[in-house]
């Protein structure tokens, strides 16, 4: 029998886990019970626990085939296992590490790849006294919220996923901007995707995007600012104060989040991450796409009249 209580945080999406140490191996029933509630909250907190890279691991890997962060630099690895990425804003060697402004922009994790994340499990191991906190969205919601008339346009739209897009990204180290480019060239996926374990639409959009297929760049922001706008209402938002010793799981196929950039940086914030691969591969590399931005629209305007 499961000890585990699920208590909710937020409307949108967030969940406490309490009466699992996550340092012992998972049960079938605990998983079980996790995994329901992770489908049904999106983003489930597990306070209080102090998990060596090796236990992080292993739990994680409870929920989905880890990913090796081949999409990543490596210096942005653990030096140990490939399978933790460090959020830190620490300088190492005299350098700012290459994640020290990550996440600062509203994305859906790795849509600059064809694959998208399953999902993410961060352990906050340091944090600033202040700031610093990081924000969900509930994209099922964003979408079904949506009126008939927008649902029907955007039910076939794709779009164009850009890693240079990554807010911040010109900031960070040259040589780690430079792998980043060359790892993830533009991808499409479609707009309204569809949750492989609940069956469920969502709307993939985010601050990653840089235009609509077949529509004009004029047409594609203006949309893109709308159903940006729309998706981060605080109605479809939880937002996540952090303690030291937090592991938060989030469901990366329904949601987008943005971490805030508003605190000391002085002061150390650190993360160890565990990443999901994604179960499907909805996008493909984006190869000489025919441009119809405004000028050819006129143009063709021209050639009829
Ligand atoms: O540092 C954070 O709070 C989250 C950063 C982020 O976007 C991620 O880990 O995917
Ligand atoms: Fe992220």
């Amino acid at each position: 029998m499961s000890m585990i209580k699920i208590i909710p945080l937020g409307f949108a999406a967030g969940a406490q886990v309490v009466g699992v140490d996550l340092r012992q191996p998972l049960s079938d029933a605990d998983q079980r019970r996790i995994n329901e509630a992770w489908l049904e909250h999106i983003v489930l907190v597990f306070p209080e626990q102090q998990l060596t890279p090796e236990e992080q691991i292993a739990f994680s890997r409870r929920f989905g085939v880890l990913d090796d962060h081949e999409s990543q630099a490596p210096s942005t690895l653990h030096p140990e296992h490939r399978e933790i990425l460090v959020l830190s804003n620490k300088v190492v060697g005299g350098k700012k590490s290459g994640t020290y402004n990550s996440g600062r922009n509203w994305h859906t994790d790795l849509s600059y790849t064809t694959r998208l994340a399953k999902g993410a499990i961060l352990h906050c191991k340091e944090k600033p006294p202040v700031g610093g906190d990081t924000m969900w969205a509930n994209l099922y919601l964003a979408l079904e919220t949506l009126t008939p008339p927008i649902r029907r346009l955007i039910e076939d739209l794709e779009a164009l996923h850009d890693v240079t897009l990554v807010r911040g990204i010109e900031q960070r180290d040259p040589t780690v901007v430079a792998e980043m480019k060359k790892r993830n060239p533009p991808v499409i996926h479609p707009v309204v995707r569809t949750h492989p374990e609940t069956g469920r639409k969502s709307l993939l959009v985010n601050q990653r995007i840089r235009r609509f297929l077949g529509m004009s760049d004029e047409e594609s922001q203006n949309l893109l600012a709308m159903l940006n706008a729309h998706a981060t209402s605080p109605e479809f938002v939880y937002r996540h104060r952090w303690s030291v010793g937090d592991v938060v799981m989030w469901d990366n196929r329904c949601s987008m989040h943005v971490a805030l950039g508003d605190f000391d940086q002085t002061k150390p914030r650190v993360m160890f991450r565990c990443s999901l691969e994604g179960e499907v591969e909805t996008g493909r590399i984006a190869r000489d796409l025919a441009g119809s931005d405004r000028e050819s629209m006129l143009q063709a305007v021209a050639a009829v009249s």
